[in-house]
């Protein structure tokens, strides 16, 4: 085709995938009535993207899964790690409860470990493969959907599958693993089943197959990169080989294919995807190598939810085409799956109509691609009203006084290095100790307290105006209250408010600052059928008034105990966010940073003397590539250290991330200068300290001593014997004791059970001193 996307939303407009999987779940529903209702989210997109103009066969793809498109791979192979292996039928399949057991764990079998996809905010399922992992091909539903769309539309589907060399590197080595052991040692066993694959595609009437291959732009897989290339050479030579097969298609989504791409131009596949977002046209030498295949050119984002600058595009797809070998077919395409956007941007009537103006989701994005197909084919003037009108919309939006406010680029561009360098830690040490006078391990939560029913009711009533803020207000307070008296009794150290008044971490800081809209329909997958709703973040970002202190400064006058004011730092603010195009992510940064040092500010102005500043993020949004990770880390750790670098001596500034691989980050999490830093480490069994050791922490550290992410209590023993090594590491003039998260998806009942456990770790520990 000369248009298409790699990729659409699976989880339905109205997110009727996600209910309907929570529904099967809940025993509410069973497997046939599951099974049309994923029937009908995907006729339902078949049908939407035919209307929006992909009607050339191929254009659309078939990339819908029920949980994640790599455990997708795990079905079709039926790779099983040992612990789930009973599960597998007697045709080696999971089937549709193997395939949920595996994302969702039972009883005393953990879930496939959950990772970030690249650097996007998605997770998958992380495979685990040995030696012995089951690999063939055993499942045909991939197959399946493109002959339902010939059968029930009569369209031609391409296919999208992540490719044979992707997967393995997503991979990691299972338990059972011989040492040494790479799953790339299964490539030979994969490829079989993908040629097995490809034969049922080929069956099933698809012209085209697309192998993601995202995992070729990223560096750092733990393999020699040339191992890497070796992988693609054999396994696109071998499919390639394959004589009853579609088309092949390899997709180099994320980033810039790099070496990659002249091994993909040496195998007999059929064409190539590029991301022309995320990296630059490649040199007509290295393109040379597709001479004889086709290109599939991405040039509309699939990551964000901006307009496309078409003027822009339709150049880089002229000189892409002035670079490829004459006569090279190209298809203009977005840069990855629209998996990362939201639906419909016309469904979104509450944000102001010149804003929305300049966005694009997903069904926006489509038209782009057919615009620029149609640019690209026929010349400029055949789309010049498009092109206008792009162009008066771009001019209006850089226009618009909210996207450049002269008092917050001067305030910015004020910054020193000063601003980001707080009193030397060993003066701050003596200061704080002095003002909190805490004991030995001290213990504290990470921020935030169940969020119960009549929380959520409050929230949603007076969302609705059904209360008015008074109501809510006291609503709030009364939760505020039993949380603090509750931490009293359990004897914590440090005591949070307990956030009730938030839901999503970012979307409450979004809406109290200038400078973002949110959405009521913009959800993005998250993993499985968790869902978030990003902010937008269009304009140069300010704080009007203070976001948390009423809160904070009411929870504090309940206490005599120290109260720690909670913020979300700037990395994690945009990481979470879509965030602006017009300007370097430096200055946004900084821009947040500002902000939340005026709230900094005015918090210890109010008396609080603990602030906690989270970035569980900062790993998340780390470059794939090496060579661009020291810039990254430069602003990003500079943004935080703006935010929290006005607070006095006396203030104990925290910090706090998530989502393990601390160890990647480490030095970076040393130059964020903060006094205390919480990380989880319950689930790796504290296996963390040696590399915190070694590294050299002469700060604070609280490693989490409660897996907060299962419902399970630890038992006092257990944390006990988890702190006594953190102390046995770090020393405890370092340890602090807390739980490996916020507390926010957990019930009361567990809750109570487990901080009494961890204060009595603390109490235990102390004592033997
Ligand atoms: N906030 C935002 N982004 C995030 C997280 C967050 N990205 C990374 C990480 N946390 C993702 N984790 C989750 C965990 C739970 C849910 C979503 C992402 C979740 N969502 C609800 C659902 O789908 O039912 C909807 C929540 C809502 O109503 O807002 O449970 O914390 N921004
Ligand atoms: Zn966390």
């Amino acid at each position: 085709p000369s248009a298409t996307i790699l990729g659409y939303p699976r989880i339905g407009r109205d997110r009727e995938l996600k209910r309907a999987l929570e529904s099967y779940w809940k025993g509410a529903i069973d497997a046939g009535q599951l099974g049309q209702a994923a029937a009908g989210v995907r006729a339902a997109t078949r049908a939407r993207l035919a209307e929006l103009g992909l009607t050339q066969p191929c254009a659309i793809p078939a990339d819908f899964t029920l949980y994640d498109q790599v455990l997708q791979v795990t079905a079709t192979l039926g790779a099983a790690p040992a612990r789930f292996r009973d599960l597998l039928g007697e045709d080696g399949s999971l089937g549709l409860e193997g395939y949920f057991t595996l994302a969702r764990g039972q009883g005393s079998r953990p879930a496939l470990e959950m990772t970030k996809w690249l650097d996007s905010n998605y997770h998958y399922l992380v495979p685990e493969i040995d030696a012995e992992t089951p690999i063939d091909y055993v499942d045909s539903t991939i197959a399946d959907q493109v002959a339902e769309a010939a059968a029930q539309d009569a369209q031609v589907l391409r296919p999208v599958v992540v490719g044979p060399v992707s997967y393995l590197l997503l991979s990691k080595p299972s338990q059972e693993a011989a040492e040494g052991f790479h799953p790339l040692d299964r490539l030979g066993d994969v490829l079989h089943a993908y040629g097995h694959l490809l034969m049922d595609l080929q069956a099933s009437g698809a012209p085209w197959v697309q192998f993601d291959e995202p995992a070729l732009v990223a560096d750092s897989w733990g393999v020699e990169p040339s191992r890497i290339l070796a992988a693609v050479r054999e396994a696109y030579t071998w499919l390639g080989a394959v004589v009853e097969r579609p088309q092949i298609l390899v997709a180099g989504t994320y980033g810039a294919l790099d070496e990659a791409l002249p091994v993909l131009g040496a195998t007999p596949i059929e064409a190539v995807a590029l991301d022309l977002v995320a990296g630059p046209v490649p040199a007509a030498e290295d393109l040379a190598a597709l001479a004889g295949k086709s290109v599939v050119a991405g040039v509309v984002s699939g990551r964000n939810i901006w307009r496309t600058d078409l003027d822009r595009a339709l150049t880089v797809l002229e000189e892409l085409r002035e670079s490829l070998p004459e006569g090279t077919p190209i298809t203009v395409a977005t840069s990855t799956s629209l998996q990362h956007v939201p639906h419909d941007v016309e469904r979104e009537t509450s944000i102001d109509p010149q804003i929305r103006s300049w966005l694009a989701f997903a069904d926006q994005k489509v038209g782009e691609v057919l615009t620029l197909a149609r640019g690209l084919a026929q010349g400029r003037q055949a789309i010049s009203a498009e092109l206008a009108q792009d162009a008066e919309l771009r001019a209006q939006r850089a226009a618009h006084p909210g996207v450049n406010r002269e008092q917050v680029r001067a305030a910015v561009e004020a910054v020193t290095p000063a601003d980001r360098t707080r009193a030397p830690y060993a003066e701050r040490h003596r200061a704080q100790a002095e003002r909190l006078g805490l004991p030995e391990l001290p213990t504290t939560t990470i921020g935030s307290f169940p969020q119960t029913a009549e929380i959520r009711k409050a929230r949603a009533a007076w969302r609705r105006g059904e209360i008015d803020d008074a109501a809510y207000d006291a609503a709030m307070r009364a939760e505020i209250a039993e949380v603090v008296a509750l931490q009293e009794r359990i004897g914590l150290d440090v005591l949070v408010h307990g956030e009730a008044e938030r839901n999503d971490m970012v979307q409450y800081f979004a809406e109290l600052l200038d400078g973002f809209v949110t959405t009521e329909h913009g959800w993005v997958q998250s993993y499985g059928s968790r869902c978030t709703r990003p902010s937008i973040l269009w304009g140069d970002v300010a704080r009007p008034e203070p976001m948390t202190v009423a809160w904070s400064a009411y929870a504090q006058s309940l206490t005599d105990k120290p109260l720690k004011g909670m913020l979300t730092g700037p990395v994690t603010i945009m990481a979470w966010s879509f965030v602006r195009d017009d300007l370097p992510r430096a200055q946004v940064a900084d821009q947040l940073g500002l902000a939340l040092r005026e709230e900094v500010a005015d918090l210890e102005a109010a008396g609080i003397g603990v602030i906690q500043v989270d970035e569980p993020a900062i790993r998340e949004t780390l470059p794939l590539r090496a060579a661009d990770r020291p810039e990254y880390l430069e602003w990003s750790v500079g943004s935080f250290r703006l935010a929290t670098g006005g607070a006095a001596p006396a203030t104990q500034v925290h910090t706090h991330l998530c989502y393990s691989e601390f160890d990647v980050v480490i030095d970076a999490v040393d130059h964020l200068d903060a006094d205390v830093t919480s990380i989880e480490a319950s689930r790796s069994r504290m296996d963390i300290l040696p590399a915190v050791a070694a590294h050299g922490f002469e700060r604070q550290l609280g490693p989490g001593v409660w897996d907060i992410h299962s419902p399970r209590v630890p038992s006092l023993a257990e944390c006990t014997e988890l702190l006594q090594r953190a102390v046995d590491a770090l020393g405890a003039p370092t340890v602090w004791v807390n739980p490996d998260c916020g507390l926010k998806t957990r019930a009361y009942t567990e809750t109570e059970e487990s901080l009494v456990n961890l204060v009595g770790a603390a109490r235990a520990v102390r004592e033997g001193l």
